[in-house]
């Protein structure tokens, strides 16, 4: 079901090798137009367009949009204890690995007398979108609120969409999730909607606007947050999963379909790539996943996700034309499965998987990095979702009046360059009357 393309002998530009493994096709134009008039719906007639949405897209109305405290207690006294002690260690590392990403503040002394001085601002207040859709995504709780934390984010919303299966309300190991992260500002919204609510507030749900918007979900989300992009931060788009494996003939086809397989469940549209050198492996891995793939629970949409044009075996000539392959494709996931992986020629993937034993399902959930990644080549440019995306870095500048004096002239040069001499003046009045003054 995974077709192949061999590339051996060809010389390809980075443009030709992407070309040849499109990402699925998402009718990217259309989602947009809908998910801006939804966005707007919400922005001038609130709860009303979001009741009648949720009526619409998740099948319930006359539900709670505020999740009040009692589903909270209810969800927490229901949790599964291993899935709570589960999540209670991926929270755990990840905030360890947040921390991390958190930059120190530094003072640089640019001159005698003359300082910048930067430090990073937590934003203050911030929505986080948590899918459920086609699966329930608790651990995309821990993903977004954590780096939020430690970044010292005041203020957390959080929004899920209502579940028809749950009488209207946030699925319940979402909202335990959430409760035992401390949030407890949750709304049942979903899709492009819940990003309107959250960039424009709600008033009548007493939902006050956020200064970002973060959090993976379908097409409609990503759009809805191009749509609201410069009236909020948001972070990068994180559509359908994509995962490519470098391999060698050393590589285990066993684990390679294993991992293909793990993250076509996602999604119809999720992208499966294996780049190798080795025709042994590309035909192992063929077989194994044939075998594999119709006994996995969501065999259908692990087909779909195999079979379509976005998932393909790619065969090259060498390491260098595989690098050249996966930088240009730019995954949202990269598992190297090399003799000698070298990550660091890896350049453009959301995050790298290294070595037979770091599966994409462990940063999915456990290994303390940040499961929200850039797709759709967005890798080339854009980070995942981690501490930084809440923080912003400000400079704070302060010179005494010898360092000033020292850059005065070049100062009014350059302002008179600009012909905007009332800059210059602004310097010169500090040194009017002054014997010394430089002009
Ligand atoms: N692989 C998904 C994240 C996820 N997987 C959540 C399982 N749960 C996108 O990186
Ligand atoms: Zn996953």
């Amino acid at each position: 079901m995974l077709r192949t393309i061999d590339l051996r002998g060809r010389a390809l530009s980075p443009a030709d090798l992407t070309a040849l493994v499109p990402r699925a096709t998402v009718a990217r134009e259309e989602a947009l137009a809908v998910a801006t008039a939804v966005v707007h719906d919400v922005a001038e007639r609130g709860e009303t367009a979001l009741r009648e949405q949720a009526a619409r897209f998740d099948g319930v109305s006359d539900h709670a949009i505020r999740v009040p405290a009692s589903h909270f207690d209810e969800a927490l006294a229901n949790l599964d204890p291993a899935v709570r002690a589960a999540l209670e260690e991926a929270a755990g590392r990840v905030r360890r690995g947040s921390a991390a990403q958190v930059p120190a503040p530094v003072t640089t002394d640019i001159a005698p007398g003359a300082r910048v001085h930067q430090r990073w601002q937590p934003v203050r207040r911030v929505g986080l979108y948590v899918p459920g859709g086609k699966a329930v995504y608790p651990s995309s709780v821990v993903m977004n609120v954590i780096p939020a934390q430690v970044a010292g984010v005041q203020e957390i919303a959080l929004a899920s969409p209502p579940q028809s299966t749950h009488g209207g309300r946030v699925h319940p190991v979402i909202l335990a999730a959430a409760r035992l992260l401390g949030v407890d500002e949750v709304y049942a919204m979903g899709g492009a909607g819940a990003i309107g609510a959250f960039a424009y507030g709600v008033p009548s749900l007493g939902l006050a606007p956020v200064d970002v918007v973060t959090g993976p979900g379908n097409n409609f989300v990503a759009s809805a947050k191009r749509a609201v992009a410069g009236r909020v931060g948001t972070d990068s788009e994180a559509g359908a999963t994509e995962i490519l494996i470098v391999a060698d003939a050393d590589a285990d086809p066993r684990l390679i379909a294993a991992d293909l397989i793990s993250q076509a469940e996602h999604d119809e549209q999720a992208s499966a790539v294996l780049v190798t050198t080795s025709t042994d492996l590309a035909d192992a891995v063929v077989r194994e996943v044939a075998d594999r793939a119709p006994r996995t629970r969501h065999s259908a949409r692990v087909a779909e996700a195999l079979r379509g044009e976005q998932s393909a075996i790619v065969l090259v000539d060498d390491r260098e034309t595989a690098t050249a392959f996966s930088n240009a494709y730019a995954p949202e996931h990269l598992e190297l499965h090399l003799n000698d992986p070298r990550p660091e020629d890896f350049v453009h993937a959301g995050a790298v998987f290294v070595g037979a034993h770091t599966p994409v399902s462990l940063g999915d959930y456990l290994a303390g990095s940040n499961h929200v990644l850039p797709t759709g080549g967005q890798a080339r440019y854009a980070p995942g979702l981690s501490a930084a995306t809440f923080l912003r870095p400000q400079q704070i500048v302060e010179y005494d009046r010898e360092a000033l004096r020292a850059v005065h002239g070049a100062i009014v040069t350059l302002a008179d360059a600009e012909a905007l001499p009332a800059h210059g003046e602004a310097v010169t009045a500090r040194f009017e009357g002054d014997a010394q003054a430089t002009t």
